[in-house]
């Protein structure tokens, strides 16, 4: 989604962590117990950052039927014009998207990635008119093509970059402002992002590359403090949270929001 200037008003949609969220999808990581307890207790925390960003937080509710509802990221692509509507990768996240399209549909006009195509939203990095996609294991070439179908004609220029060693775009690139990325250069081309300023990782830190920006300010996971400190040293105005649940369910932060400029 784009990167919200300063000022603007904010909608973040957000969603109910599901009771079950143990059976959720796994690609990188090993299954470990949830506490599902705590994970809402750490997805309220995220909502209130939110907030403190200047978000009005709206949370969707979400059943058994759905264990990855609370990554509700990867259901859209929100651009200035429209929505994008994803068919995501795991066919076990299809049941997440009539709610999404409820409540997009009276925000944006609504676009539709189709079969063949499969698209999660971690997998689309909006910086202005720049589309940057992921082709990985949920975004395969008929959804990049549907995307770049519906994004040039708007104006947008698609650049396409293979991941495979994380699972989304996104756990490997996002964006700290208008003009400049966080990036684990080991799981993403850096040269794609030549016409941006480059913050690393800490190379301890490799997943440390998603972050949160609204309004002039990031929110970035607790569980990375060397690289919070390498973008406090930057400059960059931070507000941490801790989402280790969710983490063991592979999300991330931009993934428990949709974030829709007003
Ligand atoms: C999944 O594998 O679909 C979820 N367990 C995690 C999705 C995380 N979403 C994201 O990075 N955008």
């Amino acid at each position: 989604m784009p990167t919200p200037a300063i000022g603007t008003r904010v909608l973040a949609l957000t969603r109910d962590v599901s009771p079950a969220i143990a059976h959720c999808e796994l690609t990188h990581l090993p299954r470990e117990p949830i506490d599902l307890a705590l994970a809402r207790r750490q997805h309220l925390a995220y909502e209130e950052a939110l907030t403190t960003l200047g978000c009005d937080v709206r949370r969707l509710d979400a059943g058994p039927d759905m264990p990855d509802s609370v990554f509700i990221e990867d259901t859209a692509v929100v651009l200035g014009e429209l929505a994008i509507v994803t068919r995501p990768g795991a066919p076990a996240r299809w049941a997440e998207l009539p709610a999404v399209v409820d409540a997009l549909a009276p925000l944006r006009a609504l676009a539709f990635i189709r079969e063949p195509g499969t698209l999660d939203g971690g997998d689309v990095l909006v910086m202005g008119r720049e589309l940057f996609v992921g082709r990985s294991s949920r975004t395969n070439a008929a959804g990049i093509e549907q995307l770049r179908a519906i994004g040039e004609p708007l104006g947008y220029r698609v650049t396409v970059l293979q991941t495979s060693q994380c699972l989304h775009l996104k756990s490997a690139v996002t964006a700290l402002d208008a003009t400049s990325v966080i990036l684990n250069a080991a799981w993403v081309r850096r040269d794609a992002f030549a016409a941006f300023a480059c913050i690393d990782v800490d190379s301890a830190e490799p997943s440390a590359a998603n972050v949160v920006c609204i309004g002039g300010r990031l929110l970035v996971a607790a569980a990375y403090p060397r690289t919070c400190d390498r973008l406090a040293a930057r400059g960059h105005d931070i507000v941490q949270v801790d989402t280790s649940e969710l983490a063991k369910a592979e999300g991330a932060l931009t993934c428990c929001s949709l974030l829709i400029p007003r």
